[in-house]
């Protein structure tokens, strides 16, 4: 079965620049950009520029070069946003959200990071 990309989700205007974003990191194949509803003090959102659905479609279907990219990007935020632990931050959650079950509200494949507060224990 095929993953099925709805190019007329939120994020995909967002990437044909149809809907402003408040853009944190742009490069070759990703954007990060503040959350609109923001549930930490940092709060920003990462995607690819390709179309994928979740991170399991990402993972299993796009290139190297994205996957490198896209990586690189989530630790660019970090660093920009100074959450690194270790590094003088306090720490961060990173959450991907995916289908019914993970109450995926955007079809289009997108990592929170969260941090500036505790983020509290993680319940089942
Ligand atoms: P999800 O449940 O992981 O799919 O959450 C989507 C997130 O996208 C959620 O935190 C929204 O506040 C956020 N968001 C946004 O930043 N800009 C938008 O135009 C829309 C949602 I719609």
């Amino acid at each position: 079965m095929a993953y099925a990309y709805d190019e007329n989700n939120i994020f995909a205007k967002i990437l044909r620049g149809e809907i402003p974003n408040k853009t944190v990191l742009e490069t070759e194949h990703s954007l990060a950009f503040h959350d609109i509803r923001p549930q930490a003090p940092v709060h920003v959102l990462v995607i690819p520029k390709g179309p994928y659905v979740t991170y399991d479609h990402f993972a299993l279907e796009a290139e190297a070069d994205e996957i490198v990219d896209f990586n690189r990007t989530v630790g660019e935020v970090c660093k920009m946003m100074d959450v690194q632990p270790g590094m003088g931050g306090g720490g961060y959650r990173m959450i991907s959200n995916a289908g019914e079950a993970g109450v995926q509200e955007v079809p289009h494949l997108h990592i929170h990071i969260l941090g500036g507060r505790w983020m509290g224990r993680m319940v089942p």
